[in-house]
């Protein structure tokens, strides 16, 4: 297990404590144009922590909504807030007032810390709340130029951060909702140092001397550990990019010569075109890929021009971070690996029972950061004597190691047959006209269902029925013929949630 003191504040464990350490000068964070090192974000959330308190009125337990892109100062004010004992919700920049009033009425916020880049739906949305008592905002740009920034500016360096207990709430995560109904889950002090001592430690072997790059908003728990937890807490150093788009994400990666990156395929895969035009990502020792599954020719690629593995995970906003992934040194394509130190996992029918190993069925987890849903009756539909039902189906293979077949609702009945979406995705991803494709079913009078494919083409492929029957025909010729997509739709860009999840289910609306 993963022994912690009885009372402790993450934030001071991850800022304070490592200028202890003597990681002061260390760089912690870098990001719109400057360095942090770690005594000044001590200092800067220190400073922070004590105006929230004194100014704004923020008492412990108080729910504190962030709204930022990612940059330093998100992270100031999330760390800050934390010393003050608030219970933390980050939101994504391109949230509307409709879905942060969702979020400040679900979660009870009383006080809102925004961008000032980003006041106007934050404004609209405290118009109509009942429970928000503050809005204020502070200079995601880091010039100190609005109004948090300028009552920090006044307080002393030093603060008595909220001698928090352990097991006290830190962090409120919102699932991103592939399936467009959000729901919050809570997640302790304790959970947030788990995943840097759990994952972190464990597979990525976090040093001082790594620095991180990545692109999940560190609004969504997948970002938030990979761009701030795991590097603070063992002193090595974040960038952060307000647009990582695979392009900003080289260019980064080239200059500060990073060496663990968080992403998802689809950015692996544009970094791998980009290698061909003579992008140098040699210093990248460490490339996790989540949140969406990896197609095995990413991970065979990656392999043959870095010579290092590419690391596939999965994890869950419920479990706040990844509990399954490949390692170093145990890494397989089309393969999520073995459950992290601390998870369980097992793979069962939908009554809750085991099944045998190489069956599909639903992922069920168990683990020390989840599953708890801050009041909501669906607790007892997604957790089971202790389990939490993930909404994949996985099948366990006889050495352990897990295999993902779909998300629940991506399984395809077609004239009996099961046919599991990302299959067919990951056939016609191996096509080299496909740049990014989603499949899903599409009702279908004779058969019930029929695999239909949303395709977005590599850029010299033409829109037309031979290419149709291309992509056909290459899907019949790498798995079973009877899963070919029978109906095929040219797009321009898939839906995805603001964590870069596709959403099927707007897919399977527009039929
Ligand atoms: O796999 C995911 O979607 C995920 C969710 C939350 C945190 C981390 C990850 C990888």
């Amino acid at each position: 297990g993963f022994e912690y003191p009885d009372r402790l504040n993450v934030a001071v464990e991850i800022t304070d404590k490592m200028v202890e350490k003597g990681f002061g000068d260390h760089t912690a964070l870098i990001g719109n144009g400057r360095r942090r090192s770690y005594k000044e974000m001590a200092d800067w959330t220190n400073k922070l922590a004590r105006a929230m308190v004194e100014d704004l009125g923020v008492e412990p337990g108080n729910r504190v909504l962030i709204r930022s892109a990612n940059n330093p100062a998100m992270v100031a004010c999330w760390l800050a807030a934390t010393k003050a004992g608030a219970v933390v919700v980050n939101t994504m920049p391109m949230l509307r007032a409709g879905e942060l009033t969702a979020i400040v009425d679900k979660a009870e916020i009383s006080h809102a810390i925004c961008d000032t880049r980003l006041m106007d739906e934050m404004t609209a949305c405290a118009k109509t709340s009942r429970f928000l008592k503050s809005v204020v905002g502070f200079d995601g740009t880091s010039n100190h130029d609005a109004e948090l920034d300028r009552l920090a500016l006044e307080k002393p360096v030093q603060f008595q951060a909220v001698d928090t207990a352990v097991d006290d709430v830190a962090l409120l995560g919102f699932t991103s909702g592939t399936t467009g109904s959000p729901k919050a889950t809570m997640h302790f002090h304790r959970d947030l140092l788990i995943i840097a001592d759990g994952y972190a430690r464990e597979v990525l072997n976090v040093t001082p001397e790594d620095v991180f790059v990545g692109s999940p908003p560190l609004a969504f728990t997948f970002g938030l550990g990979g761009l701030a937890i795991f590097p603070l807490r063992f002193g090595a150093a974040a960038t952060l990019l307000e647009t990582a788009s695979p392009p900003n994400m080289i260019e980064i990666i080239e200059k500060y010569k990073a060496t663990v990156c968080f992403t998802a395929p689809t950015a692996y895969r544009a970094m791998l075109v980009a290698m061909d035009g003579g992008a140098d990502l040699s210093s990248l020792r460490a490339a996790v890929s989540a949140g969406e599954t990896l197609p095995a020719p990413v991970y065979h690629e990656w392999q043959e021009k870095t010579g290092k593995p590419m690391l596939d995970g999965i994890g869950a906003t419920e479990m706040l971070h990844i509990f399954i992934s490949n390692r170093f040194n145990d890494h397989r394509a089309a393969c999520t690996g073995k459950p992290v130190t601390g998870y369980r996992v097992r793979v069962v029918d939908a009554g809750g029972q085991e099944l045998p190993r190489g069956e599909v069925g639903h992922l069920a987890v168990q683990g020390p950061t989840g599953c708890r849903y801050l009041a909501d009756e669906r607790q007892a539909v997604y957790v089971k004597d202790g389990w939490n039902i993930t909404g994949d189906s996985f099948s366990m293979d006889d050495d352990g190691y897990l295999h993902f077949a779909a998300r629940n609702d991506d399984m395809i009945i077609s004239s009996g047959y099961n046919i599991a979406g990302p299959e067919v995705e990951a056939a016609l991803l191996a096509h080299p006209s496909v740049l990014e494709c989603a499949v899903v079913a599409k009702p279908d009078e004779q058969r019930g269902s029929i695999v239909q494919a949303h395709v977005v083409l590599a850029n010299d492929a033409t829109k037309n029925e031979s290419t149709i029957k291309l992509l056909q025909d290459h899907v019949k010729a790498s798995i079973a013929p009877f899963k070919y997509p029978r109906d095929i739709q040219f797009v321009d860009a898939l839906p995805k949630t603001a964590t870069g999840k596709i959403q099927r289910f707007a897919l399977r609306e527009k039929q």
